[in-house]
């Protein structure tokens, strides 16, 4: 919280695989998270958005598990103070073979375990192992994380959308459609409020307890969208489904997805599922 007293607002002078430039922070946050991970015995395999290749532990070291992350997701919001925050996703990895990138290519609904760490005005630890998503929050005065939010379940509808409508003259069809409706609902219904922080976990956050939906969609620029699967899209999704939403990439339920290489990209729409349900309509007639 003192990256600012400790100087350590702004650039590193180095760009990650994204070609993005790395605030100091990144490189930092990704070091602290290599090393902790690495000594805690358990992993064998790291994959984070700030090393081009996997990290594969030494034998003495190795594990069964398999870590997917992005250290500091939204780093870009760091010099302005708006929430940022770690994802992380984990898979359980075969042990009777040396392991390879092969094993980390997975399906999202093979994920034992996926959540997030936001780092704003407080700092919130959400968790799913596979039986529902709870809530923790860091008391600094103990060093603990205490049960802040057990058990939390999605709004089945929401009133607010959150997308990026700079990116909306390169829309696809349905998605156009959707946001649209969104302002201008057919039914007659109330328009949505749009909340865009442009930090996914600060987005994601407030439509899991709030409700409502948040879209990342592909768009001619990007065909894939911008986020990434392994780090992004599905620990995001995973969290969904378990507090009772849906997520959907455009084409199929995002967890189903298959990657084919660790830092791809999918478009991705996520939260409340009745929410979700009217998009994956409008993507379906779009086929047809
Ligand atoms: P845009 C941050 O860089 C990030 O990866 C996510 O945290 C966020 O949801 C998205 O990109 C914002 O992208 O194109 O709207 O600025």
């Amino acid at each position: 919280m003192q990256a600012g007293l400790a100087k350590l607002i702004g650039l590193a002078g180095e760009t990650n695989v994204q070609g993005e430039e790395q605030k100091k922070l990144d490189v930092l946050s990704n070091d602290v998270f290599i090393k902790a991970l690495i000594s805690s015995g358990r992993t064998c395999i790291l994959v984070s958005e700030e090393d081009e290749e996997a990290t594969f532990v030494e034998p003495s070291k190795r594990g069964k598990y398999c870590v997917v992350f992005d250290p500091l997701d939204g780093s870009s919001n760091i010099d302005c103070g708006v929430s940022i925050g770690t994802i992380f996703g984990i898979y359980l990895i075969k042990e009777d073979h040396e392991p390879t990138v092969e094993d980390v290519l997975q399906p999202g609904k093979n994920m034992l375990a996926a959540g997030y760490c936001m780092y704003g005005s407080s700092c919130t630890l959400v968790l799913s192992t596979g039986s529902g998503v709870n809530g923790f929050t860091l008391d600094p005065s103990l060093g603990e994380f205490i049960l802040t939010h057990p058990d939390i379940k999605i709004p089945k509808k929401g009133k607010i959308y959150s997308v990026n409508e700079g990116n909306a003259k390169n829309w696809d069809g349905p998605t156009t459609m959707y946001v649209e409706n969104c302002k201008y609902p057919k039914d007659g219904s109330s328009p949505k409020s749009l909340r865009y922080i442009g930090s996914m976990v600060a987005d994601v956050h407030r439509t899991l307890l709030y409700g409502g939906i948040f879209l990342y969609p592909a768009d001619k620029k990007s065909p894939n969208g911008k986020l990434r699967v392994l780090y992004e899209v599905f620990p995001m999704s995973f969290l969904m489904e378990q507090a009772g939403g849906q997520a959907f990439t455009g084409n199929q339920r995002a967890l189903d997805l298959v990657p084919k290489k660790l830092h791809e990209r999918s478009p991705i729409f996520l939260g409340s599922y009745e929410d979700v349900e009217e998009i994956k309509a409008l993507y379906s007639a779009d086929e047809k």
